[in-house]
């Protein structure tokens, strides 16, 4: 890769479906100061700075250049003045004292460990921070603390799925996803998405698409995988969701967590014997099993293209394509549909490529969306 932008600069979209963002990061420095400052202000409930500052690490992320000095990056978009400001601390000193000060405050480093917590969100992390609880053992000891169903299991795996999941694992979930799958119905298909479909070795869970192709048969297929898994000693956790989905409503163009589809939240057991080259979790290899985060959505087959684009992420390029497909174009977009206000018509797709071209926009392919 070369050190300084080329001349002439191409110009850089403010937006991340105009961009290819590959995995290849030459900017860590600066994007890794950024993420702690953005999920600060997601802690202090700043949604306005903590959304420009995972702009600004996005734009950064996609350069196939690495910025040695701050006039380099005059021509970027996205980049404010407190941005720039960490950027000259990091180019003079080596770090940001701003970024510093976040790593050793102590409700930073509190609300950090208990978001880490499977079920467990800010709002509640923030709360239990506010009760004087610090530590895992102070949240267990404290008998007028009452934890969901969610949060039990948290802390019960917490061990494992706070590590990583490597590739050869999500793999191996598929092959088990896949033979569950087909002990329901050969025409069903799995598809694995999230950031392994971006390229990813690591994730922290596994994120699966399964469809099938009689319509209005999703909550069926899913209620019977999850049946499966568990008659074959797999299911660990299960947060099964139902479909809330109308097809007649318009598309949500904020963008929440959360779609409508039929879905579950799992935790599963792997056997490290299923695992090519072992488990990642060294512990978990000496036990010869670990337990990992799966999700798994079942959209409509005529849903599948819209579901499987919001699914595949990153969360910073969905979030993209939606403020351009209403800022640029007077469209809606969400992981169910895609709805044009020009023409007051719904555009079907039934692949990516379809989305893209309805957008007027080139195709960028999975593994260049890691924006
Ligand atoms: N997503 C969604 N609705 C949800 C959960 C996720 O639309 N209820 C989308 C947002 C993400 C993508 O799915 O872009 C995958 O979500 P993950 O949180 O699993 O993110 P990644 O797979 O990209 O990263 P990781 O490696 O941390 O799992
Ligand atoms: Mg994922």
């Amino acid at each position: 890769a070369t050190v300084s932008p080329p001349t002439p600069v191409a110009t850089v979209s403010q937006y991340a479906c105009q961009r290819r963002t590959t995995l290849e990061n030459h900017n860590k420095i600066f994007t890794e100061a950024f993420e702690v400052l953005a999920e600060s202000y997601e802690f202090n409930m700043n949604e306005g700075q903590c959304l420009a500052f995972r702009r600004a690490a996005s734009v950064l992320k996609s350069l196939p250049w690495a910025v040695l000095s701050l006039g380099a990056t005059q021509d970027l978009p996205c980049l404010g003045q407190h941005t720039k400001k960490v950027m000259e601390e990091v180019l003079y000193y080596g770090r940001s004292f701003e970024v510093d000060n976040i790593l050793s405050d102590e409700r930073f480093q509190t609300l950090k460990l208990f978001t880490s917590v499977f079920g467990v969100g800010p709002k509640t992390a923030e709360k239990w921070y506010c009760r004087g609880l610090r530590s895992f053992s102070d949240i267990l000891a404290d008998r007028s603390i009452h934890l969901n169903r969610m949060q039990q299991s948290g802390f019960l795996h917490y061990g494992d799925i706070s590590r990583a999941v490597s590739k050869a694992e999500a793999l191996s979930l598929r092959n088990i996803i896949d033979g569950a799958v087909h002990a329901i119905t050969p025409a069903a298909a799995v598809a694995l998405t999230g950031g392994f479909r971006r390229g990813k070795e690591f994730g922290h869970d596994v994120d699966f698409i399964v469809t099938t192709p009689e319509l209005g048969k999703e909550d069926r297929l899913l209620l019977n995988i999850i049946d499966g898994l568990k008659r074959q000693g797999l299911l660990l956790y299960c947060d099964y969701q139902a479909s809330t989905f109308d097809m007649a409503k318009l598309p949500n163009h904020r963008f929440k967590a959360m779609d409508n589809f039929s879905k579950c939240f799992l935790i599963l057991r792997l056997e490290s014997s299923q695992v090519e080259g072992g488990l990642h979790s060294v512990e978990g290899d000496s036990r010869g099993w670990r337990a990992v985060r799966v999700d798994l959505v079942s959209p409509p087959l005529d849903r599948y293209a819209f579901a499987l684009m919001g699914w595949t992420g990153s969360r910073q390029f969905q979030r993209d394509l939606r403020r351009f497909a209403r800022a640029e174009r007077r469209m809606l977009l969400d992981n169910h549909a895609l709805y044009d206000k020009n023409k007051k018509e719904f555009l079907a797709a039934s692949t990516e490529k379809d989305i893209f071209a309805h957008l007027g926009l080139e195709y960028i392919e999975p593994w260049q969306r890691n924006a």
